[in-house]
């Protein structure tokens, strides 16, 4: 059923593309701009791995689980709204990062004829979503919750965003002090879990009528939990995973990056290998970054990640286990089985 769920959400893309631009193309002074938006949106949207996307389709399904095909439909546009935000949000961190490629392909702002056009491309990718929300969502009860849901995730996301860019200081310059785990996790929390985790269920929560705050609170604490984990993933990957899996070539120490190896590291290290970090951690000369890889070596990371994997799910599923919220279990270990023991 996962796989027909993806080809499904696919089948609909474009839909969107149709959608988002038909109007536009139509009148003859934004055709121009409208041919561009199409571009930015086939290039940038579709080939990430979607699992934010069918997860509210598939979150939705177990809610209501007599759902018409016409809310299935609304489900999945919904879908592609997150997939919309992820995509806003990854060509601004590209930029701000400084990355070369994403999704096995070069990152948008790389390539020749697009440079900082991509910045406004962004806002282009953002302004679909609630351009998709009034033409499939407006009328219906959930309408004002899930919009407002989008502005208040974005919000969300700019904060940790600003917390990630400005915990790191400028290429060249060390500052360790404000690498700690407290604020790891908040960094975390505000830059990847909201968006990546609770928005999708949160909307087919929503969608299935559910919108008190208690569930939410409870479907929240669970989703912020697996959006810990995923960054930490992320970051794990960042040294450690293929590019050719994951699609891009990780960037955090050269970035300076407040990250988890970087913090776990710093916890682990003698005062001898501190001193080593100092001198070699956020600058972007290749013996550099091989020296803190070694560091990492030594301090046996790797192995160090794998447990924390392991009692990480442990205490997910703890959590999930105890918890009372309206939302079926099921809907949390079908993220879950998503994400523990991916490589990309
Ligand atoms: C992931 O960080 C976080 C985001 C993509 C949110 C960006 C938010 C904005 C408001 C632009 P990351 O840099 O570790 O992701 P990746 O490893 O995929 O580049
Ligand atoms: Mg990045
Ligand atoms: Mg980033
Ligand atoms: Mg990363």
């Amino acid at each position: 059923m996962a796989k027909s769920e993806l080809a499904e959400f696919d089948a609909v893309f474009s839909e969107i593309v149709e959608e988002l631009t038909k109007s536009g193309l139509k009148a003859s002074e934004s055709e121009d701009a409208f041919a561009w938006f199409k571009e930015v949106l086939v290039y940038n949207v579709p080939h990430g791995k979607k699992n934010r996307g069918v997860s509210v389709v598939s979150s939705y399904r177990r809610l209501a689980p007599n759902a018409k095909e016409e809310d299935l439909h609304i489900a999945r546009m919904l879908g592609w709204c997150v997939e919309l935000l992820q995509a806003f949000f990854l060509v601004a961190d590209d930029i701000m990062d400084g990355s070369i490629t994403r999704r096995g392909q070069p990152c948008w702002y790389k390539k020749e004829n697009v440079g900082l056009i991509a910045i406004n491309d962004s806002y282009f990718l953002e302004m679909g979503i609630y351009s998709l929300l009034r033409r499939y969502v407006k009328g219906k009860p959930y309408y004002m919750n899930v919009t407002e849901l989008f502005q208040q995730t974005t919000l969300q996301t700019v904060i940790g965003q600003c917390l990630d860019m400005t915990t790191a200081p400028p290429q060249g310059k060390v500052d360790f002090s404000q690498f700690t785990t407290e604020r790891y996790s908040a960094i975390v929390k505000w830059k990847t879990a909201f968006y990546s985790f609770y928005l999708p269920v949160a909307l087919a929560m929503h969608m299935a009528g559910i919108s008190d705050e208690e569930s939410h609170e409870e479907a929240k604490k669970i989703l912020l939990l697996m959006g810990h984990f995923f960054q930490v993933q992320d970051d794990y990957l960042d040294c450690y995973g293929d590019p050719e899996v994951i699609g891009k070539i990780g960037t955090d120490i050269e970035d300076n990056k407040c990250g988890w190896l970087a913090v776990t590291a710093l916890e682990l290290a003698t005062e001898e290998q501190r001193e080593q970090l100092k001198s070699c951690y956020g600058r972007p000369d290749e013996d550099d970054i091989n020296k803190v890889k070694a560091i990492y070596k030594d301090l046996n990371l790797e192995n160090v990640y794998k447990k924390y994997e392991e009692s990480s799910y442990q205490d997910l599923i703890k959590l999930i286990n105890k918890s009372s919220c309206k939302v079926p279990r099921e809907v949390f270990i079908d993220f879950a089985d998503k994400i523990y023991k991916r490589k990309k």
